[in-house]
């Protein structure tokens, strides 16, 4: 145990099925030669994820960030697109390879989402649609976003990245919006290597964004539009295959950690942690802590650095906001003035290590360094 509590230990680490089982599936790779292009395990995992999520369509990409990009081709958005700064840069990123411009609104303090009372006065003539993300799995206040949307005729897209198998009141989320992406990239509770998902509500959709992720080829000869290249290969979706299997497992096991970590963090001046909500059944991707250096008598980044210096590798997602790189900051929507919320989030949080395997001793370890830190 000694060596183990030693170790450099990274946010996440990913849960891995045995490789043994994955042979079979590499075995009728081999025999059957299709390594791409929609084949037999693309269609299966597309089938399986929707029974698995409790969703109509879905549609399988080699990457969320791709899938995201495709997404506001899908529903040919233009103009302008309400957005949060603080998610991972690839939310905004999606818009920019869009042509799109970004207009970044604030984020509510609870959960760190997109804040609906803020969105009305960002909207334009040339808003054409709202891109909320569920930060760390935690739905959006989807019905206020809605009645918005409705109001003013604006599309719904969900950067769902983190909210894979997450559900309000017995449905699932990506349920929510006109459509809703995923992420399965090596660093979530869901993983296919590298990957990510469209969830549409029609066959219309779903068709189209077919298309669109194989160049925009309806059929042998004939090409709808300027597609791309995103489909996910058969490698990736084998393994996604054989991840389903083990998916309820991994996530009752993030669920004991979170746990953990909040039993242990409960009562420390000036950390806070988000609990569970009521109605939710939640994924446990992230566990994020909000440092108040008045309270707490540490920034965090003397607590990242402290927990670095013992080998923990604990991450500041998302700081900076999106809104401060180069490419968005001279966005008028940028400025800290327009995102106080977020502009003092970015500044306290942080995300402490969570994977099915992280051993007990070392959350007791990580809680100990957060407590005693004087
Ligand atoms: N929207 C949102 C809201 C997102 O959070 C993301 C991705 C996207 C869209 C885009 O989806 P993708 O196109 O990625 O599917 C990571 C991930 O690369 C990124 O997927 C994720 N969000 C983001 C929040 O985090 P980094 O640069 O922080 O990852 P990295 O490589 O530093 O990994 C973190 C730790 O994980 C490492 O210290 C060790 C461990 N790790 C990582 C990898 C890649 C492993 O143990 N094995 C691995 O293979 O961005």
């Amino acid at each position: 145990m000694k060596d183990k509590l030693h170790e450099p230990v990274y946010v996440t680490r990913p849960a891995m099925p045995p490789l043994e089982e994955f042979m079979e599936y590499l075995k009728r790779i081999w025999e059957t030669r299709v390594l791409t292009n929609h084949g037999p395990f693309h269609q299966q995992l597309e089938k399986e994820l929707a029974d698995y999520l409790g969703v109509k369509y879905i549609s399988v990409f080699v990457n969320g960030t791709m899938a995201l990009i495709t997404a506001l081709q899908a529903l040919r958005i233009t103009g302008e697109v309400i957005t949060t700064p603080f998610s991972f840069v690839a939310t905004t990123h999606a818009l920019w390879w869009n042509n799109i411009r970004p207009v970044f609104v604030d984020i509510e303090p609870d959960y760190f989402n997109l804040d609906p009372d803020k969105i009305e006065a960002a909207i334009t003539p040339q808003t054409t649609a709202i891109m909320p993300v569920h930060v760390y799995g935690n739905p959006c206040k989807l019905k206020a976003i809605q009645k918005i949307a409705d109001i003013y005729g604006l599309r719904v897209i969900y950067d769902a990245a983190h909210a894979f198998g997450v559900k309000v009141d017995g449905e699932s989320v990506l349920n929510h919006g006109d459509l809703s992406v995923l992420s399965f990239h090596a660093t979530k509770t869901f993983d296919t290597f590298e990957g990510g998902a469209i969830i549409c509500p029609d066959e219309k959709t779903k068709r189209r964004i077919y298309f669109l992720k194989n160049f925009g080829f309806a059929d042998e000869i004939t090409v709808m539009g300027p597609g791309i290249n995103a489909k996910m290969n058969e490698l990736q979706a084998a393994y996604g295959l054989l991840q389903l299997k083990y998916i309820d497992g991994y996530i009752a096991k993030r669920k004991i950690i979170t746990e953990l970590y909040r039993t242990e963090l409960s009562g420390i001046d000036g950390i806070r942690f988000i609990n569970d909500i009521d109605g939710i059944k939640h994924s446990y991707t992230y566990f994020p802590i909000l440092v108040d250096k008045e309270k707490y008598g540490q920034t965090r980044n003397e607590v990242y650095e402290n927990l670095k210096k013992n080998n923990i590798f604990g991450r500041r997602y998302f700081y900076p906001l999106i809104s401060q790189f180069p490419t968005y900051r001279s966005l008028p929507s940028a400025k800290a003035e327009n995102l106080p919320v977020a502009s003092k989030v970015a500044e306290q949080v942080i995300c402490l290590p969570i994977y099915p395997e992280l051993d007990e001793t070392i959350i007791l370890k990580i809680c100990g360094l957060l407590k005693n830190h004087s």
